[in-house]
């Protein structure tokens, strides 16, 4: 049976950033580690190109969409290419595979009755393509993006996702594995206390018409969500009738930022049971990289990372070893140049480099650059390879679960052991004193060590590590298969290379950076031209003196944040306003602040709004914040006592 690890297909308008690379990254180290395992493994990835935000940044060029799109997706195949993903396929949503599953899809539900046409009325947000329900609307705006709603109503097509509820609540209380971490099957389950509305699957052309036409009613094409999450099913080489055994479906793995796990976990899991499709193994919702302030990354802040920047300066192989290290993979992380510096300066320069380094050398220096035999072995080396044995089995642990940050730390622990060692056996001195058999056996243990390392640590670092196994007379293929003996147990840990083989001792490994490279000075962020133009500014009405009076604004601290319950874009806060107790307010800021950034922040509170219910909880007033276009940048900050009026 296949591995299968997919991405989220990206949007083709964007611009590629490290939050991107995140993901595809991770899903290129887990599959190139199953995939020297011996497995079957299939990686797949894309990009989304349907839909209105890509008709209209087309339009503003003047190009066709798919004109557009061509020119688009070739930034986001360098990028793969520059961070060394190892794809099986690159799916674009406009591919005629795609689309030709999409329309059996629709054709094959709609014979089924499972869509239907309707009369609907909602509120729809540009900038989410999307409709919501009065409910779901933040202070009567879009809950996702934060932008301005238009009441519209229009005939649809509907999938029954309805019906989905209770059997998408069966699958996850017999699979609870099926959505991890833990943290986020509890967001799901607690989205799906409510009831399910059906899914609007269509857009009216006359709206809208880069989509894939609904092949049953002209008039329409296909919702992009609809149209992009069926990208898995294409991607496994599956259509509708075909035999299963016959594709890669079901994906093992579906690995998606923790911003679209509703998308997957509900909208996608029920197409799938609708379908009579098994539901893919594991979905794992990541976290976020935000700034050190605790905002999520984006242009408009001028608080993004340059990829490119950090690949010229570091290496790519730093950049993916820092990004699956820093952070337990499922948590936020913030960013910071300083950290990154810091980390890969300690792990990869003064450890790594430092061990790759001694053990070259010396064996260089004083062996000829041949492979010593291990001579003699004492209690020392029998503790190291006891290391080294079970760092083994904690990394074949650690890479399937997708815990790359544990995986790395064993490795490091083992190479903090392998410098330590140097520094007790003090092999300087064992040849001084004449022990050449203990110079030997120390040289020979070192050596394997850094063997050892090259072949875990290849799928994180691949082109480091093949260097460094080139230096130790490996090529990549072997590595690879003595990487795949080593975890079945067929061959010693630390016995992987052939006594006399030649070494080689060259430039570091990974020379320490002790300031940012000049590719990464800070500069003003880049402009696209393709950004969709910021929608004009609608014509403010006067209001009066009496108007504003009516008001009341007063300064809050925010002293509890968690995320809502049922909903991706919404955290729940206490603001302590001066009153007995504070104030529970729900807002729509979750795409900007971590809650644990907004603890202590002293905010603008509207004090006097009348209370309303946000997906099922009570809010009590609202933040003032400001935004740039669709993006909320900042809430507005005071520094007075909680309580004081504003005015
Ligand atoms: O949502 N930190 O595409 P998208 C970590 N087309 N990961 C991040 C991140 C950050 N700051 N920002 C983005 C879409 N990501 C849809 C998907 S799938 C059928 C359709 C990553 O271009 C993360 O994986 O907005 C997130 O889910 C994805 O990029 C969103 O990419």
């Amino acid at each position: 049976m296949t591995w299968s690890i997919t991405t989220p297909i990206y949007y083709v308008n964007g611009k590629p950033h490290i939050g991107h690379a995140y993901t595809t990254i991770a899903a290129d180290a887990a599959a190139r580690w199953m995939r020297r395992l011996g497995h079957d493994t299939f990686l797949l990835t894309g990009t989304d190109e349907h839909g209105q935000k890509v008709a209209e940044a087309a339009a503003a060029r003047g190009m066709a969409p798919k004109v557009h799109c061509d020119d688009m997706v070739v930034g986001w195949r360098a990028l793969m290419d520059r961070l060394g993903i190892t794809y099986d396929r690159f799916l674009r949503t406009t591919d005629a595979d795609h689309i030709a599953v999409v329309q059996g899809v629709l054709t094959w539900m709609k014979e089924r009755d499972l869509i239907y046409r309707a009369e609907y009325t909602g509120w729809y947000s540009i900038a989410a393509e999307r409709f919501w329900t009065e409910k779901d609307l933040v202070d009567g705006k879009c809950p996702d993006t934060g932008t301005a709603v238009v009441e519209i109503t229009e005939a649809n097509w509907f999938f029954r996702m309805s019906q989905f509820r209770e059997p998408l609540l069966a699958h996850l209380a017999a699979h609870p594995e099926a959505i991890q971490p833990e943290s986020r099957l509890n967001e799901v389950l607690g989205f799906l206390r409510q009831p399910l509305e059906d899914l609007c699957i269509s857009r009216p052309k006359a709206r809208m018409n880069w989509g894939i036409d609904l092949p049953f009613d002209p008039d329409f094409v296909t919702y992009v969500w609809f149209d992009a999450l069926l990208n898995y099913a294409t991607g496994a080489g599956w259509s509708p009738g075909k035999a299963l055994s016959a594709t890669r479906w079901p994906a093992t793995v579906h690995l998606v930022g923790k911003d679209i796990l509703t998308t997957h976990a509900v909208y996608w899991n029920t197409m799938l049971l609708a379908l009579g499709l098994p539901l893919p193994t594991t979905l794992f919702a990541h976290g976020w990289w935000v700034s050190t302030d605790g905002r999520k990354m984006s242009k408009s802040l001028g608080n993004t990372i340059d990829v490119d920047g950090l690949i010229e300066g570091f290496g790519v192989d730093v950049l993916r070893w820092f990004l699956l290290r820093d952070v337990a993979f499922g948590a936020d992380g913030a960013f910071s140049y300083d950290n990154f510096l810091v980390r890969t300066n300690a792990d990869l320069a003064n450890d790594l480099g430092n061990l790759a380094h001694r053990a070259t050398s010396m064996t260089v220096s004083w062996r000829g650059g041949a492979v010593p035999p291990l001579a003699a072995p004492g209690p020392a080396e029998a503790a190291l390879a006891e290391l080294a044995h079970a760092t083994v089995a904690s990394v074949a642990d650690a890479m399937p679960r997708l815990a790359f940050h544990e995986a790395l730390e064993a490795i490091v622990g083992l190479v903090r052991a392998g410098n330590k060692y140097v520094d007790t056996r003090a092999p300087w001195a064992l040849r001084k004193s004449g022990d050449e058999a203990g110079v030997d056996t120390v040289l020979r243990t070192l050596l394997e060590l850094c063997h050892l390392v090259a072949a875990l640590a290849a799928p994180v670092a691949p082109g480091k590590m093949a260097e460094l196994g080139a230096r130790l007379g490996r090529d990549a293929a072997t590595l690879d298969t003595f990487a795949r003996d080593v975890v079945h147990g067929q061959v010693a840990a630390l016995g992987g290379l052939t006594t006399g083989a030649p070494i080689h001792h060259g430039d570091p490994l990974f020379p320490r950076f002790d300031e940012l490279p000049a590719a990464l000075a800070p500069a003003p962020a880049k402009e696209t031209p393709m950004a969709p133009e910021a929608p004009p500014t609608p014509a403010v009405p006067t209001i009066t003196y009496d108007d504003f009076a009516k008001i009341q604004l007063r300064v809050g601290r925010i002293v509890e944040a968690a995320p809502h319950p049922d909903a991706d874009r919404l955290l729940c806060l206490k603001v302590d306003i001066g009153e007995a107790a504070p104030r529970s307010i729900v807002a729509g800021i979750r795409a900007r602040f971590a809650p644990e950034a907004l603890l202590g922040r002293q905010i603008v509170v509207v004090a006097n709004l009348a209370p309303r219910k946000l997906r099922g909880v009570e809010s009590h007033g609202m933040l003032l914040a400001a935004s740039d276009g669709d993006l909320l940048v900042d809430l507005v900050s005071v520094d007075a006592p909680p309580g004081s009026v504003v005015r």
